[in-house]
């Protein structure tokens, strides 16, 4: 068994999961690399290493250079952003997992998490308990790109064998890293804002609902999957997630129970088109035969973490 590369090792997703993948496997078995030429992650004992994953040769380099079998492709331009920079997303998005997927076809890779994302729904899904099978029209170039990877993804692994693994994530609520252009962000934006200021203005209306998942039940769904036995699993192209949803009235409300003078208004911009389109609460009933998965952070609980997380972060 080679070592775990993380390539987007400093994004929200990335500072977790090297934690937790250290924590399991030891340090010394986990590469992080991203494209910034600090690592952030003060005192970690994992190995840094500056990567684009554009840049093919040094892909191929560095998987070779450590010895790496296990790849977790986090890198990728979100939902909100990808709006402002479509050219620059789509190839980061695409060309980036196509690295991947042909560095594994021509076996130098074993196996491949990439994330997917709820994006990949649009306004024609169903909204309610959305299938893992249903109608897929995104609008945004965000869930395009991850609807047209869950495609390649199924199609490797149907016609080379590749072993990739993915998960439609809902938003991931968390407090160690910012997040970094997405459309659920506000759903970490409040914390920080009820705590700092008191007040905060959504730029998501009250009442649209979005699915939502705290970071630690994200990291062990992610763990959970790569760890099944490949014969468990029904969905070769990425599975639907869920735990909780809310929406921004009601996350406010309950806010307002451990502060109470907070106070929040709305002044809904584009991200709030996009989430119209998004559904509200997803059925992940597939995940949870397949492979077990189950959440255990319902939206009290992780308030209590994000509140205490925030409060005592370094970061704050
Ligand atoms: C975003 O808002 O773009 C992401 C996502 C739902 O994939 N958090």
């Amino acid at each position: 068994m080679g070592k775990k590369l993380v390539i987007g090792s400093s994004g929200q997703i990335g500072v977790e999961l090297i934690e937790q993948l250290a924590k399991e496997f030891g340090a010394n078995q986990v590469i992080a690399s991203d494209i910034k030429s600090v690592f952030d992650k003060k005192n970690s004992a994992v190995e840094y290493v500056i990567l684009d994953v554009l840049d093919k040769e040094k892909l191929f380099k560095t998987i070779k250079d450590h010895n790496i079998s296990e790849v977790y492709l986090l890198a990728a331009m979100l939902s909100a952003i990808a709006e402002k920079n479509i050219q620059l997303a789509w190839d980061l998005n695409m060309k980036g997992l196509f690295n991947i997927l042909d560095l594994a076809k021509e076996k130098h890779i074993e196996k491949i998490f990439w994330p997917s994302s709820i994006a990949v729904f649009g306004p024609t899904s169903p909204k309610l308990n959305t299938p893992q099978s249903t109608l897929l029209e995104p609008s945004t170039v965000y869930g395009i790109s991850k609807m047209s990877g869950e495609r390649w993804c199924e199609y490797y692994f149907l016609k080379y064998g590749v072993d990739i693994r993915s998960l439609r994530y809902p938003g991931i609520i968390s407090y160690k890293s910012q997040p970094g252009g997405g459309t659920t962000d506000y759903a970490i934006e409040i914390f920080h804002a009820a705590i700092n200021q008191g007040f905060y203005n959504s730029f998501i209306s009250n009442e649209v609902t979005l699915p939502m998942i705290y970071m630690k039940d994200a990291i062990r769904a992610t763990m959970e999957l790569m760890r099944a036995d490949r014969k468990t699993l029904s969905i070769n192209s990425s599975y639907n997630l869920a735990a909780i949803s809310f929406n921004p009235a009601e996350i406010a409300n309950e806010i307002k129970f451990l502060f109470p003078e907070f106070k929040i208004t709305y002044s809904p911009d584009f991200r709030n088109r996009i989430a119209l389109s998004w559904p509200s609460i997803i059925d992940d009933s597939v995940a949870r035969k397949d492979w077990g998965w189950k959440h255990e952070f319902d939206l009290k609980k992780t308030i209590l973490e994000m509140i205490n997380g925030i409060k005592n972060s370094v970061f704050n």
